[in-house]
């Protein structure tokens, strides 16, 4: 049981509170966020949702009142410098706040962190609520919820928190599918929630860009031990001649990890000349964390990811080598 009311005590105790996610956000930190604003403005703080990422397109029916900020420094570093307390919702890593962190740091704040992520090599906040059980921070946000302010649960709250656990578990599929997942979701049709509805408006609205870039990510793809691994890169040029945002590669990796005889899935993407963002998928058999945390990065045992330096060339040969290396000592433990 996740001791809830340590995090009530730092939220009764602020008056302006700052949330947010990792960058490049997904619909369980974007749901979270959602969810948890419903509580915190009944208390009547005073908050603000900083991003260092614009809402993915697919989201932006969450967020009618323009509520969402992309964080800039002439406009949020005063207010950033002053804030009571700082909640960081299903980040992973620190690092993925962007330069808002070095103004947290700097200031002191409070920082409370609710994630599903696991923190092997420690944390720098005040206080940490990591439960990798969790299929989603979206069920933590439940449970907290359910514990300290049930009234909030209305209708709303639940679409917020549906699609927090339905983007993170492949519509209840992967693998951190659990009994509260669907118990969740019951809940959220009894409250009025439409999921068919939910489903098409975050899955049924893919760019005619992102299904350019898709039928060339799939043209491209590559095997390489024996069938297990498959690997792809997506190039800047990839991304213009398909006219492509950033956003519009989410699930990919997912994409390329559902054919037969494949084990792991790698993404590859260039984000500058001098630097790459890898991205890997496992149907179970391998934990690929262990992989994008020899990168610095980090994840679950089956979805992770990490940034890497370098060239996409050199980065493409230095990743396929270690994630080989990493399978097959994996390989002699299972045998
Ligand atoms: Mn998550």
């Amino acid at each position: 049981m996740t001791d809830w009311k340590k995090i009530y005590n730092e939220i009764e105790k602020a008056d302006s509170i700052m949330l947010t996610t990792h960058e490049n956000p997904d619909g369980d930190g974007i749901g979270s966020i959602v969810a948890l604003y419903q509580h915190l403005k009944a208390k009547g703080k005073k908050i603000r949702i900083l991003l260092t990422s614009k809402l993915p397109d697919e989201f932006q029916f969450l967020d009618p009142d323009n509520k969402f900020e992309i964080v800039e420094k002439t406009k949020h570093t005063d207010w950033l410098s002053n804030v009571d307390l700082a909640i960081l919702l299903d980040i992973g890593n620190y690092t993925r706040t962007g330069k808002m962190w070095n103004v947290i740091q700097q200031n002191g704040t409070t920082v409370v962190n609710i994630d599903h992520h696991p923190y092997p090599n420690g944390h720098p906040f005040t206080i940490n609520i990591s439960d990798i059980n969790a299929s989603a921070t979206g069920e933590l946000i439940y449970d907290y919820l359910q514990n300290i302010d049930p009234d909030r649960l209305s209708k709303e709250v639940y679409e917020a928190i549906y699609i927090a656990i339905m983007t993170d578990t492949g519509s209840f599929s992967y693998n951190n599918t659990n009994v509260l997942c669907h118990e969740i979701a019951a809940n959220a049709i009894k409250a009025g929630v439409d999921t068919a509805k939910i489903h098409q408006r975050v899955y049924g609205s893919s760019s005619r860009s992102r299904i350019k870039l898709l039928a060339a990510v799939a043209d491209s793809l590559q095997f390489t031990y024996d069938g297990k691994l498959v690997w792809f890169k997506i190039t800047q040029d990839m991304m213009k001649k398909a006219n492509a945002a950033k956003d519009d590669v989410d699930g990919f990796t997912d994409f390329a990890r559902s054919i037969k005889g494949v084990e792991v899935s790698l993404m590859v993407f260039e984000n500058t000349d001098n630097s790459c963002r890898i991205n890997f998928r496992s149907k179970g058999h391998y934990s690929i964390n262990k992989i994008a945390q020899y990168f610095e990065g980090g994840g679950h045992s089956f979805a992770a990811g990490a940034k890497v330096n370098g060239r996409i060339a050199d980065v493409v040969a230095k990743v396929i080598d270690k994630t080989i290396e990493i399978m097959m000592e994996q390989e002699e433990v299972v045998d």
